[in-house]
């Protein structure tokens, strides 16, 4: 048994000088050195007594020791964690309690809210500084650049992203070694990547998108990346003359549209610009081809499922669309039985295929609700598929909100705001927002004779929650919207408050 994906990312290239991260600053990593420091955290974390399949949770910032600690957990056979580096002490608690993660590495700055944290899951705390006592980095300094690959089979979990749900907590969905591999390599020869490419990679490393497409595609293809620490629509465009590719949510390409610098000189060496994560409005396809004579290739995915759909590199980038689906991937419209629909007719979209992940940790009735018994995934996205196979994504049967790329469940914010004194019920909805696509917006109704204290609300939901799921607004009514079964009409409240943020 070998381990295909650190052999086909990483094992192959362990002499390669060529570039694999180049540094804003001009420096850059090679894969050779690369290879080395991921051999380092290897040892490092095997030296901790994690053994495969142990789980470890990280919340760190992006660099290239996060990104070689990330490879050396694959390396390791062991299981990682990213998590959002926005999640406050009592969220990363829920991670760590759930996942069994034996291990917690963080950022200097965050050892001390996460300290009970780990004494409380029973894990050990180490950090990422280079100072010291308890820094896993430092660890990985005395370790050697070689280390001998744990074998992991192909079914076998490689990495936990954990994505909440419309009811309860969230989720640790398991992606497997072939999950992201088949995945990987799909793209890469979709997309046409070759060693010859230079992404701008200025999303967060903590989800699919970020992880999974951009890093293991540029990998796969032996590429290099501009590593960006985040996305700063300048820094981009200084780089852009010597890259060839980027990857963002539509966030980025709207904020690249305002910056008022973008024009066909300034991407005269790019192939390609991507969009994923979240709708990108056909306005900004046409605003963007208009400024550069680039079209944007727009492409589907999940956490649960990697990439599903995308448009072709040759032929018809349709606007508004998401594009066929992959090679080896299928996708088909369906009702709520799962009894495919004729084309053209609008329904929940279902996919199978080797991308497809192996279920949720620890979940199997949650995981029975979603995954049919023959492979298909029922995504609780609403689309509709055209004759020629271009899927198009109408709405969402579950109730998820979409910021900037980032997924907020009303749910869990709703949990918390019922709880906070004089508050009756609320509902959370998304309204569209100029700069994040979608922001939330709490709506809440009183306790009849009270008046809930709103600062002490937004006080609370402050601590308890990461910053991008806050509500931008809260807003308190008599009585919610509802239909003659009692259910809150979200669609009637969506509607009312729809140009509350332009
Ligand atoms: C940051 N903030 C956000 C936010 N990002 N609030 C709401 N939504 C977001 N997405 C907070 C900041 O903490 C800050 O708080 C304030 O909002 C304003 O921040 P900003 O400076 O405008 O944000 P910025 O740091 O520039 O980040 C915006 C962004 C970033 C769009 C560049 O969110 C981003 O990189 N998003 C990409 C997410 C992603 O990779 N998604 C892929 C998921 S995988 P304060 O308090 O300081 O004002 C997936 C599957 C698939 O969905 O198909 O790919
Ligand atoms: P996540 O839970 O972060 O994996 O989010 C996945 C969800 O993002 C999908 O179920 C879709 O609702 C949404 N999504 C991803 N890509 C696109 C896209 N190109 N267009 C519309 N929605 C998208």
């Amino acid at each position: 048994m070998s381990n295909l994906l650190y052999d086909t990312l990483l094992g192959s290239r362990s002499t390669s000088s060529a570039p694999f991260l180049r540094h804003p600053d001009g420096d850059h990593t090679s894969y050779a050195d690369f290879v080395g420091r991921v051999a380092q955290f290897a040892g490092a974390v095997s030296t901790q007594g994690m053994r495969p399949g142990d789980r470890i949770a990280i919340q760190l910032e992006k660099s290239a020791d996060t990104l070689a600690l990330i490879f050396g957990c694959i390396q390791a056979g062991v299981v990682f964690l990213p998590l959002n580096t926005g999640y406050t002490a009592d969220e990363i608690a829920y991670f760590v309690d759930n996942s069994g993660a034996r291990l917690l590495v963080c950022d200097p700055a965050r050892a001390s809210a996460l300290a009970p944290v780990a004494q409380s899951a029973g894990a050990d705390l180490l950090t990422m500084d280079t100072t010291g006592a308890g820094s896993l980095a430092d660890l990985a300094n005395t370790q050697p650049t070689r280390f001998a690959t744990e074998p992991r089979d192909k079914d076998e979990v490689a990495a936990f992203l954990y994505t909440s749900g419309t009811t309860g907590r969230s989720k640790g969905a398991m992606l497997t070694q072939d999950n992201l591999l088949s995945n990987a390599l799909t793209l890469v020869d979709h997309w046409r990547f070759t060693s010859d490419d230079v992404l701008l990679h200025a999303l967060p490393i903590f989800h699919t998108h970020g992880l999974f497409v951009a890093t293991n595609v540029i990998l796969a293809a032996g590429a290099s990346m501009v590593l960006f620490p985040k996305f700063d629509p300048d820094a981009l465009l200084e780089w852009m003359p010597r890259a060839t590719s980027l990857m963002g949510v539509p966030t980025f390409y709207t904020r690249l549209l305002d910056s008022g610098r973008l024009d066909r000189a300034v991407t005269a060496n790019m192939r390609l610009f991507i969009s994923g994560s979240a709708p990108l409005l056909a306005e900004t396809h046409r605003d963007f081809v208009a400024a550069t004579g680039h079209r944007i290739l727009e492409r589907y995915g999940m956490t649960e499922t990697n990439m599903n759909t995308s448009n072709p590199y040759d032929g018809d980038r349709r606007a508004g669309t998401v594009g066929l689906p992959l090679p080896g991937v299928e996708a088909k419209v369906c009702d709520a039985q799962g009894h495919e629909l004729p084309r053209g007719e609008i329904g929940t979209l279902e996919v199978r295929g080797p991308n497809v992940f192996k279920g949720y940790w620890q979940m199997p009735e949650k995981t029975a609700e979603e995954l049919r018994p023959d492979g298909f995934f029922i995504t609780g996205d609403l689309a509709v598929q055209e004759e020629d196979g271009y899927v198009t994504i109408v709405g969402r049967g579950k109730d998820l909100i979409i910021s900037g790329g980032f997924n907020i469940y009303p749910k869990e914010l709703e949990s918390l705001l019922d709880d906070q004194p004089g508050v009756l019920e609320s509902a959370v909805i998304g309204v569209p927002h100029a700069d994040f696509g979608e922001t939330p917006v709490a709506v809440l109704v009183a306790k009849p004779g009270e008046t809930p204290d709103l600062a002490a609300i937004q006080n609370t939901v402050e601590t308890a929650l990461a910053r991008f799921k806050h509500p931008r607004k809260l807003i308190v009514i008599d009585a919610l919207p509802r239909n003659t079964m009692g259910k809150v009409q979200k669609n009637a409240l969506r509607q009312e408050y729809a140009g509350l943020f332009g």
